[in-house]
């Protein structure tokens, strides 16, 4: 069995409660925090474990708390973003629902790092149940003296909101996500300024995802270098896998980073292997927004080596024959999948995602799935697989927000991987599907 830091005590009967979490060790790492250490000290032994931001873009955390500005007078905020909607990707749900109190230790002793008094999580608006769930384990927090004034007679006052959001997966994006916090529409923001200078209500603002807050209790109880020790390269720690599609038993797993992604998929510690009869064909392995992989490159590095379960690793090769990590989305498919079908379902969400801010998002998205509509249901031309690589092109980097490279990339990955398919579609327009795919109704 791998390392686990944040799923060790998630089936221990009661787990949910305050007084079960308590028992097993929680808030430990609160009381370590405000009565031995300064909030200095949080934030270094957090840049030292390396933990790299676990929403999507692995960006470090340490370094991004660093950033915060700290004008004098002025409020700073932590936001927890839990407005998970990444198509493949439920592991943060599963976390919050399950062990509601790591994700509440997570935020007080980040908050207090961060020197924020009043610190928000906001939920994907459809978990109202999960929202429930936090609101009764902060309630349990506050009742034990973890929360409101003068925490455990530190000096230390918190409080913590939880905010419902309205549904719409662009706030799951940091600057939409704040907008929506102050009551707007959840439209993103240009960046420059970063939320880290001006965020929340125009002041100091770190924005972190579910994982990455419920890491920090673990990282201060056990040290910065205990968790670098772990994992790979500077792909340090354990990374939640949302496993799905046409595997023997999906599920949310916790792996080391650095697994190889043939012994995640095969082994029966993780996915099992694919289905009976069946084998695989591609692998989506970090949420929908990032590039699809044939089999081949799925497993095997371009140089033959094995491809591992790490940011680097799985971004090796560029796009030309990589992906990214992203949120640990792993979604599996098999022979019986059709990739053209696939990468229009992809871009249906994402146009129907898109806020319309930007021209090359807004139309682009529409066009990309109007194109790859016409080419699953037959009326498609050979000009049209060049056509979507053009449309491509011009959403990536020129768009406010990275749904427009989101939209773009898994795209452009299915057409440099798949072509065949593509053309196959187009060539035969009365067939269902190709050879292999199982039909699935237009
Ligand atoms: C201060 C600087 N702060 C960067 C901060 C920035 C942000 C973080 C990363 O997109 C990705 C996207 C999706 N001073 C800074 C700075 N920061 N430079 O660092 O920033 P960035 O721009 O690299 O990415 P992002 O805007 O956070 C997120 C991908 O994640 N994704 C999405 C998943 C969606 C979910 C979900 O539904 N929960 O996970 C999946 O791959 O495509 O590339 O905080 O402010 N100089
Ligand atoms: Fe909105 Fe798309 Fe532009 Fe992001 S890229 S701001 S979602 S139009």
């Amino acid at each position: 069995m791998g390392k686990k830091i944040l799923t060790e005590h998630i089936n221990v009967p009661g787990i949910e409660t305050f007084d079960v979490y308590r028992k097993q060790g929680g808030y430990t790492a609160v009381e370590k925090a405000l009565k031995t250490m300064t909030p200095e000290g949080v934030v270094e032994e957090v840049k030292k474990a390396g933990v790299r931001g676990r929403g999507g873009a692995g960006f470090p955390m340490g370094m991004k708390w660093s950033f915060l500005a700290k004008p004098e007078g002025v409020p700073r905020y932590l936001v927890c973003n839990a407005d998970e909607s990444e198509p493949g990707t439920f592991k943060d749900h599963y976390l919050m629902k399950n062990i509601p109190h790591l994700l509440i230790e997570g935020m007080i002793v980040s908050s207090f790092a961060l020197g924020a008094n009043t610190s928000f999580i906001y939920v994907r608006g459809e978990l109202m149940y999960v929202i429930r769930i936090l609101e009764k384990a902060i309630a349990e927090a506050k009742a034990a003296g973890f929360l409101g004034k003068n925490i455990m007679g530190s000096g230390y006052d918190l409080e913590l909101v939880v905010q419902p959001g309205g549904g719409a997966y662009i706030c799951g994006e940091e600057t939409a996500l704040l907008e929506s916090l102050e009551g707007k529409r959840g439209n993103p923001r240009n960046k420059p300024p970063f939320p880290a200078v001006k965020g929340l209500y125009q002041c100091p603002t770190v924005v972190n995802n579910v994982e990455s807050i419920a890491t920090t209790p673990w990282i201060i109880n056990n040290s910065g270098d205990a968790y670098a020790g772990i994992g790979i390269g500077r792909s340090t720690g354990t990374k939640l896998i949302s496993a799905s599609g046409h595997i023997k038993k999906p599920g949310v797993y916790e792996i080391e980073l650095g697994v190889p992604v043939e012994e995640f998929i095969y082994s029966d510690e993780w996915c099992g292997g694919i289905r009976d009869g069946h084998h695989l064909k591609a692998l989506v392995a970090g949420g929908s927004s990032v590039p699809i992989l044939p089999a081949e490159l799925s497993l095997k590095l371009a140089n033959g080596e094995p491809r591992l379960m790490s940011y680097e690793s799985l971004s090796e090769g560029g796009f030309q024959t990589g992906t990214m990590l992203g949120s640990g989305g792993f979604i599996v498919f098999d022979e019986t999948s059709c990739i053209v079908r696939n990468t229009w379902n992809f871009s249906r969400f994402y146009h129907h995602e898109s806020c319309g801010q930007c021209s090359p998002c807004r139309e682009g998205t529409g066009w990309m799935e109007k194109v790859l509509h016409r080419i699953e249901h037959g009326h498609g031309s050979m000009h049209d697989i060049d056509l979507l690589v053009d449309v491509a092109k011009k959403i990536e980097g020129n768009t406010i927000c990275p749904l427009g490279d989101a939209a773009a990339w898994p795209v452009a990955s299915a057409i440099r991987h798949f072509r065949d398919e593509f053309e196959w579609h187009i060539t035969n327009p009365f067939e269902a599907t190709q050879p292999g795919a199982v039909y699935q109704g237009h």
